[in-house]
């Protein structure tokens, strides 16, 4: 079964900061969940590398633009490496291949729904987004507080007003579309409220991909000065990465399967614009778009002029990869806007990986190395045994459905209420009192605790996946399918394990 899933490809204005990675972690978390559990997974990122706003800042920066995108975009590359993200597909909205895309799409899209007009009207380069004049705050800045410069321009419109009535009735007929449901019920309010006609050229710059013309007629000239609007260039991006314009078939086919991730902030463009010019070009629509929240800095928006961007290449170096990971989806709840700060951080650290997962760990793996490290399975279980062995077996029965929903707070929940019970399955049982007194009994016990820290490997694996393929190492498990979490343990001989959160960080 196929699983698809995007991240928003990133523009290169900027270095790449702790808001890109989340959104990169939490694609790669889905896709590494979903790729355990049998399916055919495609996880796809990428680079937003036209536009007014990455123009002028490598004109700024004294750069070619062509030579800048290289330098920048390379960087988000770097990011994905080092936040362990495994994607499948990477596009640059500058590849040969993405533009053939961009401009087969625009010709797809039904020829009633684009015409020729002037535009004028405000301007946030900052956003890359039209802003209507009621929209402007009390400084006259668009909602988002960049500037606005006033556009006066020929360009081409996308006959939006036109789908108001198809949008809504597909936001009913799919109320899974758009998640969470505050932010379904703020594209629908938004839709109801009335759509205008949207802009989707620009004659007055170059940097952005030329919009195609079928003929050789006399308005050739005009439209080969104009360049596609940088969000239709950024959305295609999506169906570049399913090799469209070949095989619209297969392409339609992905996209039913396709779950995109973005940020709050660029909802609309992904559940209002991206379904009408799908709809348009009669491509099928995405199966579900995930907005999650977004992360300041101790109470503060992240911002260059700030001086307050968290750099994930700092948090990985001082804490571990994992800690990050584990930290940005345990603190918040997907999809609610989070605080980012040090102290929360080290709190999780040590409470939470170190102590109630590494002690855990370590507590058990050393007390059967003490023994020599041979691990003699016994089932024959008691009903003290049941729960813990129940839990551990169903663990990904039971995260699966927050994993479907982008539940990913939940899911690890999930986990961490087995890392519990398994703590005090340890309390309870006293493993150390049974080696003196009761052979049989012990070997039950130490059984029913390598299955659930076996367990709880899989249900981190799509987490932290470095922990977890050392947990697997230090229990002989391949660790590559859910299959394999309630395969018996047979007699084993577990190498020396080591210590998996030292604290002297
Ligand atoms: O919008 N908290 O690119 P972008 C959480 N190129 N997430 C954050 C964040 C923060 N403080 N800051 C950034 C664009 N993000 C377009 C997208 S898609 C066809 C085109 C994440 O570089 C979040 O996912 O501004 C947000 O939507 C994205 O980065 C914006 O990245």
């Amino acid at each position: 079964m196929k699983f698809n899933i995007t991240t928003p490809i990133y523009y290169i204005n900027g270095e790449p900061h702790i808001g890109h990675a989340y959104t990169s972690i939490a694609a790669d978390i889905l896709a590494r969940f979903k790729r355990l559990d049998g399916f055919d997974v495609h996880l796809c990122t990428g680079t937003d590398e036209h536009g007014i706003k990455v123009a002028r800042t490598a004109k700024k920066e004294k750069m070619d633009v062509v030579e800048f995108s290289n330098v920048v975009s390379q960087k988000f590359r770097d990011m994905s490496a080092a936040i362990n993200m495994k994607y499948d597909d990477f596009v640059r909205t500058t590849e040969e291949r993405h533009i053939k895309s961009a401009q087969a799409f625009w010709k797809m899209l039904k020829k009633e729904d684009v015409y020729k007009n002037v535009y004028s009207g405000w301007y946030s380069a900052q956003d890359e987004e039209y802003v209507a004049e009621a929209d402007l705050d009390k400084n006259r800045r668009a909602p988002s507080g960049a500037a606005v410069e006033w556009m006066e321009e020929e360009s081409y419109f996308f006959r939006l007003s036109a789908y108001q009535d198809k949008l809504l009735d597909w936001y009913e007929k799919h109320p899974d579309f758009i998640a969470p449901a505050s932010r379904r019920n703020e594209i629908i309010s938004f839709v109801k409220g009335g759509l205008r006609d949207l802009s989707i050229s620009r004659s007055q710059f170059t940097w952005g991909i030329p919009v195609p013309v079928d003929s050789d007629s006399d308005e050739e000239k005009s439209e080969l000065k104009h360049v596609m609007y940088v969000w239709i260039d950024a959305l295609t991006n999506y169906i570049t990465s399913f090799g469209f314009p070949n095989n619209k078939a297969y392409v339609s086919e992905m996209m039913e399967n396709c779950t995109h991730i973005v940020g709050k902030e660029i909802i609309r463009f992904h559940a209002v614009y991206w379904p009408a010019f799908l709809m348009s070009a009669g491509i099928s629509l995405p199966k579900r778009i995930f907005a999650h929240g977004w992360w300041t800095n101790e109470g503060v928006k992240m911002s260059k002029s700030v001086g307050n961007v968290v750099d994930p290449r700092d948090i990985i170096q001082r804490y571990g990869l994992d800690v990050l990971r584990f930290f940005l989806f345990r603190e918040v709840r997907f999809g609610e806007d989070g605080d980012f700060s040090e102290a929360a951080l080290q709190k999780r650290f040590s409470y939470e990986l170190a102590n109630d997962l590494g002690n855990l760990v370590q507590r058990v793996l050393a007390f059967i190395q003490k023994r020599g490290g041979n691990i003699v399975a016994d089932y024959d279980i008691s009903d003290a045994d049941k729960s813990l062995l129940e839990n551990s077996r169903k663990l990904i029965e039971k995260m699966r459905p927050f994993m479907d929903k982008q539940y990913l707070h939940s899911a690890l929940n999930t986990v961490w209420d087995l890392v519990m019970e398994a703590n005090k399955y340890v309390n309870d049982m006293r493993p150390w009192e049974l080696a003196k007194t009761d052979e049989k009994r012990l070997n039950v016990v130490l059984t029913v605790l390598c299955e659930s820290i076996r367990s709880i490997a899989f249900g981190l694996a799509a987490f932290i996946p470095d922990t977890a393929r050392k947990i697997f190492n230090f229990i002989n498990v391949k660790g590559e399918s859910f299959g394999e979490i309630s395969a018996n343990f047979v007699d084993q001989h577990f190498p020396q394990p080591s210590v998996l959160f030292p604290k002297e960080k």
